[in-house]
């Protein structure tokens, strides 16, 4: 593989990291990206600061190699979250679901390289001035909170507006789609549906089983009246979910109480009924599990042969 900057940025040996997934990516799934030349997050998600410092001490257990830290910008703990992040030293975040400003200066003066993700033109460009590191561009085929606008449109219009690195994200999960992603002009990708496949991933075997039979149309988008649209599986919980977002009778207090805990309901319970199954709509590509090693190997290798024959 040819010289990558997000490689040479991160001290990783493959341009792939995985996506922060809230109540599943733990320390034991981000040590075995990582262990297999990627990077791996800890999704901070809800976490107070002590479930968090927790989670870094086991992954520093894990695995020698750099692993980073998810962090969801919409949590109730963000502030601890961030002061955990600097204080045990972890050497990259990654910023979702929000805007990272508030955050910025303190996790670069204490040397933390921050990746933010974007849905848009507007705050990649904003992320930039503020020093991030790299972007990463979700497009709006990816699973959980997401944007408006697709990774193919997403991708080359933040790589036209921005200098750092941009990584692609929503909607890969092979070797076709990270070629396609250089092509729009990233310099790496992330996943987060097909790592939660992974066999070192410790999510619900009975969510992992609906992610495997998932077809193409089998995901919809729910929590647009709540101002944080989600993506996951159509079943019980999404589909009676859908239906109250319609009814104007239906108050923004109850939709709320319908959508705590979901997913974690799902997750960690293996209530795929009425949890919340928050995949991408790449999932329908995915049949088998294998571990992060082949999955992260057997992409690049994939890509860089689709890419030598362009
Ligand atoms: O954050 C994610 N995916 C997530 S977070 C999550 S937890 C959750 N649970 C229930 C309801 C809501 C969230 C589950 N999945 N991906 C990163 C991501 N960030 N996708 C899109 C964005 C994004 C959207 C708007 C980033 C910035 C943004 O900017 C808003 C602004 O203020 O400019």
């Amino acid at each position: 593989m040819k010289k990558n900057p997000v490689c040479e940025m991160l001290g990783i040996k493959y341009p792939v990291i995985q996506g922060g997934m809230a109540w599943i990516a733990d320390a034991e799934l981000a040590a075995a990206v990582s262990n297999a030349g990627g990077l791996g997050l800890i999704a901070a998600m809800n976490s107070n600061g002590e479930q968090l410092r927790a989670q870094i001490k086991k992954a520093k257990a894990l695995t020698d190699k750099p692993f980073g830290v998810n962090l969801m910008l919409m949590s109730p703990y963000i502030d601890e979250a961030v002061d955990v992040v600097c204080r045990e030293g972890v050497p990259v975040v990654t910023t979702g679901a929000g805007n990272p400003s508030r955050y910025m200066e303190q996790l670069k003066a204490s040397n933390v390289k921050v990746l933010c993700v974007v849905a848009s033109v507007a705050l990649a460009v904003m992320v930039e001035k503020m020093g991030a590191c790299a972007v990463i561009a979700e497009g709006c085929e990816s699973g959980g909170h997401v944007g408006e606008t697709t990774t193919m449109a997403l991708v080359p219009q933040v790589a036209d507006a921005v200098e750092i690195p941009v990584i692609a994200a929503g909607g890969i999960a092979d070797g076709r789609g990270m070629a396609a992603a250089y092509m729009l002009g990233a310099k790496a990708i992330q996943m987060g549906t097909r790592f939660l496949v992974a066999k070192e991933c410790n999510v619900h075997p009975d969510y992992k089983a609906k992610i495997l039979g998932a077809k193409d149309r089998d995901t919809i988008v729910t929590g647009k009246t709540l101002g944080h649209p989600v993506r996951a599986l159509k079943n019980n919980m999404t589909r009676e979910f859908y239906k109250k977002e319609q009814d104007p009778a239906t108050s923004m207090e109850e939709l709320e109480e319908m959508g705590a805990g979901a997913l974690r309901r799902a997750a960690v319970e293996g209530d795929v009924k009425n949890g919340s199954v928050m995949c991408g709509q790449i999932a329908g590509l995915i049949h088998s599990e294998n571990s992060c090693r082949e999955i992260i190997e057997g992409i690049c290798l994939e890509a860089d042969a689709l890419l030598e024959r362009c």
